[in-house]
């Protein structure tokens, strides 16, 4: 197949109405270079037309561009190598989103959703010589408030309502986290593709044997040939690698000769012995590679190879297990792989850019990246986003990191009727096709928070079994009956649930499904230390808001509005109530923060002290075989879209902020837990390791200056793939009256602290820090810490671009700290902690 990817001589201009389209489009002046793939926002940018929307208020400048409409235009060459005997087809992999596409004057195409990838066999339509594609998108937002008058107005949280009627990303429309900025354009590549036959799709749903000694590898592919010259002599190879690139066996399978035009061949291969695929953590990442070339045989040359598609496949059993418990009611909602328990921990994915086109590969991989590095094994890519790009889904599969993906619907009570199902059904099988075969997918969700929307307006009855299009929770339809049923027909190893949060008659019941926990922050804003109380079988969102790091805030602020309440910093904070709720919060642990380093300081010590007592308290509840209570607690929310206060742990430009520190700690393949009790102390081990571990239980207890009060030290023993209660430790925090008194713990194998869990006296404003004399070593780029009195929330800062082994740490006297600072090079390291 040959492919010419049209990215280049591309024009754009908003569309004047004073012209008839066809006048607009004839009209030489006004247009402007613009990027393809890419959006007007970027095309605009690029030619100084508006400021930066990511700067200061330049957000409520550039609300005009979503109320208009755009066109765009190219003029491009046939190119030489299409022979007239091939077929030839248009391929838009991504419209954003009311598009109408002429070529040479000639409609091709209507197309109104995001995420439908459009293929249009253009025929004779295409001229020899020059050619002209025109686009129109008309304005997303006019066209939702048409199918919201028409339909009725439903309701949502976050964004205009009217999004609900469009099948663009939700996000777009503003979210609490998020610019309102509805861009339009040709968001993914526009490619011509010409061939004589051609490979249309590759499938291959592997199935491994329950005793992990086999897989078969059930190959189908579907091939079609031109219909005006039918092709001969077809052949198709197929091959399997194994990881190490070496030929597993292949085979060739001859094709029928045309007249028929379409047909689908098979063949099953069988891997013994196979290489599994695990989570990291758990195992390696070796990956298959299957190869499907579709070729002509030549009498006396070499077969001309007409297509070749290639997956890159892990073998590795998955299931889902939802099963009794013996010590709690309701069920687990329990990830296995290759038949072993996972504890996921980790992360929601949103679009990492208001503006798609411009997220880099590199940024991509950066971002998983971050992710694995902060021991997370599994992301979710959440539903008021996009479908990720491949190269997302292709590094979470090399670094191991499971992926739980909603369909795109979130926080709304969507529409069903028969076109908006059409619509659907083509977007779900697009999505489907495309990413099943990754190792890394483990869950496909019916959407995010419409069941919990539904179940505020009280219009969810989870016994129902009508027609749900009746109700006024229409899209049921979707998420209980079309989707199900297209992942059943295309993807039948993977198990799909209806929403996030679902299970039970209240859609967040803590005891079945999956749970998202805004006790905290949201709802009643509990305090974060009641985390623990307020877990799920599966916490797939909690979170708590912090400031992005003084870097980032630099690059949207003017040096005047550098200060926490100014109009720039509150603009730059989505939520509802956000700065409010973060005033609660700071209030309730800190003394007041004074100025903005302070401020920055202190809510990113609040989100890590939150964040780490939530996956804390709900990982010490993954007990064991029928005592799995909790075995999921993804951070709300990993990444942003645009530098913002909001809950991400890491901001827009890839800064962790300290909470990020804490989940790589509270993530490891063994942790130490320790917790209030009435005798002083209780604590636990997790470990997610396969094998039983000997280690060295060590306690202390010391006074804010630095006296040890107790200590204790004991054998213990960590079975695998669970939380191990270790007891109580007996602590007389009133023995000496009102001193404070801090207790640590540290587990050692062999002579290694291999985890530490520090429990202080709180609220933290309550206690008069003294200096902890902290003592800094420095060589190249090892740092050793020491301190004479208990320091908490360490946070180690030394400009851009150094990765930290760890951070954001608490010290404690005798317990020297090394940690590795990649990227510093020469330069010194700036310690601040509270106090
Ligand atoms: C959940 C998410 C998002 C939202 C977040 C914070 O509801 O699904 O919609 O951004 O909480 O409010």
């Amino acid at each position: 197949m040959k492919q010419h990817i049209l990215s280049t001589n591309w024009q754009f201009k908003e569309r004047d109405p004073a012209h008839s389209l066809s006048e607009d489009f004839a009209l030489t002046e006004d247009w402007l270079p613009a990027n393809v793939p890419g959006t007007v926002h970027q095309a605009l940018l690029t030619a100084g037309r508006i400021p930066d929307p990511f700067i200061g208020l330049n957000e409520n400048e550039v609300q005009w561009i979503g109320e208009r409409d755009w066109l765009y235009r190219c003029q491009f060459d046939r190119p030489s190598d299409i022979d007239a005997a091939d077929t030839v087809a248009l391929c838009f992999d991504g419209l954003d989103t009311f598009a109408t596409v002429w070529l040479n004057g000639q409609e091709l195409l209507v197309s109104d959703n995001m995420f439908v990838p459009q293929r249009i066999e253009v025929g004779t339509l295409l001229r020899a010589g020059a050619n002209e594609l025109q686009i129109r998108f008309e304005s997303a937002l006019e066209q939702g408030k048409a199918r919201e008058r028409a339909h009725g107005a439903l309701q949502v949280w976050n964004g205009d309502a009217s999004r609900v009627y469009v099948r663009k990303a939700q996000y777009h429309y503003g979210w609490d986290w998020g610019p309102v900025l509805l861009t339009a354009g040709p968001w993914r590549a526009v490619r011509l593709e010409a061939y004589s036959a051609r490979i249309r799709e590759l499938h291959c749903p592997v199935v491994i044997a329950p005793d992990l000694q086999s897989a078969t590898l059930p190959v189908s592919i579907a091939i079609e040939q031109s219909a005006h010259t039918p092709t001969t002599n077809v052949i198709m190879h197929l091959a399997i690698y194994n990881p190490a690139g070496e030929l597993v066996d292949a085979i060739r399978l001859s094709i029928a000769d045309a007249p028929t035009m379409a047909q689908t061949v098979h063949h099953t291969f069988t891997v013994t012995s196979p290489e599994l695929w695990w989570p990291r953590g758990y195992g390696e990442q070796p990956l298959y590679r299957l190869v499907a070339t579709l070729s002509q045989e030549a009498a006396e040359s070499d077969p001309d190879v007409l297509d070749r598609h290639a997956l890159r496949l892990g073998l590795r059993q998955l299931q889902l297990r939802q099963a009794p418990l013996d010590n709690a009611p309701g069920t687990t909602f329990l990830f296995e792989i290759n038949h072993t328990p996972i504890f996921c921990g980790g992360a929601n994915w949103i679009p990492a850019d208001s503006f798609l086109p411009r997220i880099t590969p590199e940024q991509y991989r950066a971002w998983v990246k971050l992710a694995a590095d902060a021991n997370m094994t599994m992301l979710r890519v959440w539903g008021g986003g996009i479908y990720e790009e491949d190269v997302f889904y292709d590094a979470c599969d090399e670094l191991g990191l499971l992926v739980w993906q909603d369909f795109m619907f979130g926080c709304g009570i969507y529409p069903a009727y028969p076109d908006f199902q059409v619509s659907v059904r083509a977007e779900a099988e697009a999505a489907v096709r495309r990413l099943r075969h990754h190792p890394c997918l483990v869950l496909w969700a019916g959407n995010n928070e419409d069941y919990s929307i539904a179940h505020s307006l009280r219009v969810y009855d989870a016994d129902f079994t009508g027609d749900f299009t009746t109700t006024a929770f229409p899209a049921r339809a979707l998420y209980e009956q079309l989707l199900p049923e297209i992942c059943a027909a295309l993807d039948p190893t993977h198990p799909y649930w209806p929403g996030s949060p679902y299970g039970g008659a209240d859609p967040n019941d803590s005891t079945s499904g999956d749970r998202h926990t805004w006790d905290v922050w949201h709802g009643r804003m509990a305090p974060y230390q009641d985390y623990p109380k307020f877990g799920g079988r599966f916490v797939s969102e909690f979170g708590m808001q912090a400031l992005p790091v003084r870097a980032t805030i630099e690059t949207f602020a003017a040096t005047a509005e550098r200060y926490a309440e100014s109009r720039t910093l509150e603009h730059h904070n989505k939520a509802t109530d956000g700065p409010r709720r973060l005033a609660v919060y700071l209030n309730d642990t800190l003394r007041a923060p004074t100025d903005l380093d302070d401020m920055i300081y202190g809510s990113q010590l609040v989100q890590a002290e939150a964040v780490g007592a939530a996956i804390r308290g709900w990982r010490r509840r993954f007990g064991g075989p029928g005592r799995y209570a909790v075995a999921g607690a993804l951070v709300w929310q990993l990444n942003d879209c645009w530098p913002v206060t909001s809950w991400a742990v890491v901001d827009y430009l890839l800064h962790p902020k300290p909470a990020y520190y804490v989940i790589m700690r509270e993530l490891a393949s063994l942790v130490v837990g320790l917790a209030k009790a009435e005798s002083g102390a209780t604590v636990w081990a997790v470990s997610s390791l396969g094998v039983r571990m000997e280690a060295e239980l060590w306690l202390n207890v010391w006074t804010l200056e630095g006296e040890l009060v107790t200590s204790a030290q004991r054998p213990v023993t960590l079975p695998p793939h669970q939380a191990t209660e270790l007891g109580d430790f007996q602590v007389d925090f009133q023995a000496n009256g009102d001193v404070p008194l801090v207790v640590s713990a540290r587990l050692l194998v062999g002579d290694i602290v291999v985890c530490r869990a520090v429990l202080w006296p709180e609220p933290f404003k309550y206690l008069t820090l003294p200096d902890p004399e902290i003592e800094l070593g420095q060589e190249q780029e090892i740092l050793q810490l020491r301190a004479k009195r208990p320091a908490k929330g360490v946070w180690i800062s030394g400009g851009e671009g150094v990765t930290w082994s760890d951070n954001m740490v608490d010290l404690l006297p005798d317990d020297e700290q090394i940690i590795v600072a990649r990227g510093l090079g020469e330069r010194p390291v700036h310690l601040r902690w509270l106090h």
